[in-house]
């Protein structure tokens, strides 16, 4: 029996993935959480938490957590460090900051972070205050294309209405049941199956839901826009499109009618392998079973093609009346409580300042929701391109491991950016090649709005269960601290609560009634374009995009083969044969994240690449054997799971693979690293600059 105070549960939302959103109460003992309960009343999650989760619980006390500031001493990448108290860390960083802009401009500065957190409000409004339009994110080929995409079309990223009960959902390079990706928990898609929905999935690979499915598409991965304009081909040719959203709601119809005439369906099969008459009986369940839904994911969008895929696929939504309708593709708005845009204060960025964005003449779509293209940032890193860059402050991104390209990304963080500060919670090869390392707090460990930057229109108090381990503190807490030391204390706040009060203010509530109740919600408004129409400059859905004709480029969608493909020359073809698609996620393991968990690793030790019985026979290759990827960029070594699951001709590999047991400063970081494999530079998708993450050539060998 355990002494001392007696166990009390506290209601939170959890976080051990990145993206979280799940509601829990976590049970806590002597100070310590010691279970994870699910919250069956979470309107987003219901009921539903995963082994990441209780994980969680393991990982709080890990050795291998930053448990202090410190600072490199001895040369980059020899893992020495010395522990400065926290004033002396961040007053090192803001001297070094200021001084760079001082000498070069703030846009020499570059601020980064990994995939969507719920920290990035700060770290935007330290950015944009201190006059750098420069923040690198994954959101180049990650979500962001398609709100990028929504924002040229006049409109806000539609998402699932799960809670009207859609006939037919169209699942699309989307692992849902597993990602339970930003916007949505899988477990609404599981009961809308269980309730009896007609499923439709396009993936490469075979997985519970393509088991599930009346129809599989499985795609020639990196080819999804031809599909999707083969969709939409059947739809317009056969008359399915709704005719009153056709006539009132847009633009450019003629002239996209004559683009799908270059998708018909047998040409569709013969870039993407899915069989016309597939093509054809999708087509026909999508555009006629009312309401349906489409649900898509990063599949779609880690290719060249991202954007007219984005596209083509909020047309198929749009062109079958299935927008902003109970039950298919909702704009759900923002959450109550002030606009995030507001906090991040973009407005504070000049515009003078604007205009410097790296990559911004080039990667137009990206530049009108700042986000760019990596290689931009490495150009002018290693060749002053068009500015040097001489610091890059990351938070939350294990960049060495989750970047395309990842040798060149260890060049730049090894040798040539001068001053590099690295905010985690855990130790990682990244920040071992750190000048400060900042130690941040878990989601356990502090108060916060939780899910504040999603789109489903809710908000929930995210109560803080334990005090931070060590010396940690929450990234948001460090932020505003940053925030202070640089100048601009006028615009941070004494204590982090305010904030969360400044937040709140327009829903009308503190912080301490928020943390009370369970959640606050704008509720959907259905249809908003009958009685508003679109934000463009006709008010209408442009089908032809005069932005994109005048950006120079393609303003129809189309397809264009990526530029690793079966359609390059012998020569290439005899050495990397196969196509490889990186990445699909996987349960135990978010990112490069929790490879330390003993419980995690026990039950997925390896990294695994699968790959197709056939393919494998060819080459001597049995079933967990250990086995070279190699692409023109290099080679990596992941174990073999024969899986015909896949078509012989394409293999899947995961993503994320480090080594913590294998201790600092290198931590096996290149051994099986699939970005090794991935590549940086163009050819990319040329509105969003997306990078080939699935979709280019690979050959598997024997070890
Ligand atoms: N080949 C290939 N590469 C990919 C992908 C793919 O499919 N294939 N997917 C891409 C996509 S979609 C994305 S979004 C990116 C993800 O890119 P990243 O988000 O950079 O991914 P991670 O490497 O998991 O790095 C996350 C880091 O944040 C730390 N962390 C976790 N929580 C916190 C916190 O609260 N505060 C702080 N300060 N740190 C925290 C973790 O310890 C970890 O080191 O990867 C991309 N890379
Ligand atoms: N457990 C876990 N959950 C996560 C993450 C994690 O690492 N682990 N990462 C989070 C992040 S950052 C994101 S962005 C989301 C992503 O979540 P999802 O959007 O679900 O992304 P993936 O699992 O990478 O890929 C989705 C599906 O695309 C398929 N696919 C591969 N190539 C292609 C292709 O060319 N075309 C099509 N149509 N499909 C293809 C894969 O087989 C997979 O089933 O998940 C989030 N959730
Ligand atoms: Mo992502």
């Amino acid at each position: 029996m355990s002494m001392g105070k007696p166990q009390e549960r506290i209601r939170t939302i959890c976080r051990a993935c990145g993206h979280g959103g799940c509601g829990v109460y976590v049970a806590v003992e002597n100070g310590q959480p010691v279970k994870i309960h699910a919250d069956w009343d979470n309107p987003v999650s219901k009921g539903y938490t995963c082994k990441k989760a209780h994980a969680a619980l393991e990982l709080q006390h890990h050795p291998d957590r930053l448990l202090h500031p410190m600072q490199r001493v001895g040369a980059r990448g020899e893992g020495k460090w010395q522990r400065l108290p926290w004033d002396d860390a961040l007053g090192i960083v803001a001297e070094r900051l200021s001084r760079i802009k001082a000498e070069s401009g703030a846009e020499s500065v570059v601020f980064g972070h990994g995939t969507g957190r719920d920290f990035h409000r700060f770290l935007y409004r330290v950015a944009n205050l201190f006059g750098t339009p420069n923040v690198l994110t994954p959101g180049h080929m990650c979500y962001l294309p398609r709100i990028a995409v929504c924002k040229a079309l006049g409109m806000d990223i539609p998402l699932v209405d799960y809670d009207n009960q859609p006939k037919c959902v169209l699942v699309w390079g989307s692992n849902h049941l597993i990602s339970n990706p930003d916007e949505n928990k899988g477990i609404n898609l599981a009961k809308t199956m269980q309730a009896g929905t007609r499923l439709i999935v396009v993936d490469p690979r075979r997985n519970r839901l393509t088991d599930k499915a009346e129809l599989w598409l499985q795609v020639r991965p990196g080819t999804d826009s031809a599909l999707a304009l083969g969709m939409l081909h059947v739809i317009v040719k056969e008359g399915l499109c709704d005719r009153e959203f056709v006539a009132n709601h847009t633009t450019g119809f003629d002239q996209f009618r004559r683009r799908l005439d270059d998708y018909p369906p047998d040409v569709v099969e013969r870039i993407t392998w899915v069989p016309a008459e597939k093509i054809v009986a999708a087509a026909r369940i999508y555009a006629t079973i009312k309401p349906a839904a489409l649900q898509w994911g990063v599949g779609v969008e880690q290719n060249v093609n991202c954007v007219d895929a984005d596209r083509a696929l909020i047309y198929l939504v749009a062109l079958t009346g299935n927008l902003d309708v109970p039950g298919g593709n909702v704009i759900f708005g923002i959450p109550p409580g002030l606009p995030r845009a507001k906090f991040s204060s973009f407005d504070a960025l000049p515009e003078t300042q604007r205009a410097k964005m790296l990559g911004a003449d080039r990667y137009r779509l990206g530049a009108t929701i700042n986000r760019i293209t990596p290689h931009v940032v490495w150009d002018a890193i290693e060749h002053g391109d068009p500015y040097p860059v001489r610091s890059l402050v990351v938070f939350a991104s294990n960049s060495l491991m989750a970047r395309e390209n990842a040798r060149r990304v260890y060049e730049i963080l090894s040798k040539r950016i001068e001053f590099f500060v690295a905010a985690d919670i855990f130790r990682t090869p990244t920040t071992e090649l750190a000048d400060v390392v900042l130690p941040a707090a878990t989601w356990l460990e502090h108060d916060n709005i939780a899910d504040y930057w999603k789109v489903h229109g809710y908000i929930f108090p995210r109560n803080k269960v334990v005090e931070p381990a060590g010396e940690a503190r929450s990234d948001h807490v460090i932020l505003n601290e940053l925030g202070r030391k640089l100048g601009f204390a006028d615009q941070f706040w004494e204590h982090y609560e305010d904030s969360l009060d400044y937040i709140l203010a327009p829903a009308g509530v503190t912080w301490q009634q928020f943390k009370q109740m369970p959640w606050l919600q704008n509720k959907p408004v259905y249809r908003k374009h009958e009685r508003q129409g679109f934000r463009s400059a006709s008010g209408k859905l442009d089908l032809y995009l005069q932005q994109y004709a005048d950006w120079g480029y393609d303003p129809l969608p189309g397809f264009v083969e990526p530029p690793e493909s079966p359609a390059r020359e012998p020569e290439f073809l005899e050495q990397y044969p196969l196509i490889l698609t990186t990445g699909t996620r996987i349960f135990n393991y978010f990112g490069s994240e929790h490879r330390q968990s003993p419980t995690l690793r026990k039950t997925h030790p390896d990294p695994l690449v699968e790959l197709h019985p056939e393919a494998a026979a060819a080459r001597g290759i049995a079933d967990g054997d250990w086995v070279r990827i190699r692409s023109p960029r290099g080679e990596v070594r992941m174990r073999a799971r024969l899986f015909d699951g896949v078509d012989p001709r394409v293999v899947s590999a995961e993503f994320g693979w480090w080594f913590p047991e294998k201790g600092p400063p290198d931590y096996g970081w290149s051994e099986s690293n699939i970005n090794v494999l991935t590549d940086d530079a163009p050819p990319l998708d040329p509105g969003m600059g997306a990078t080939n993450l699935k979709g280019l050539m690979c050959e598997v060998v024997k070890e």
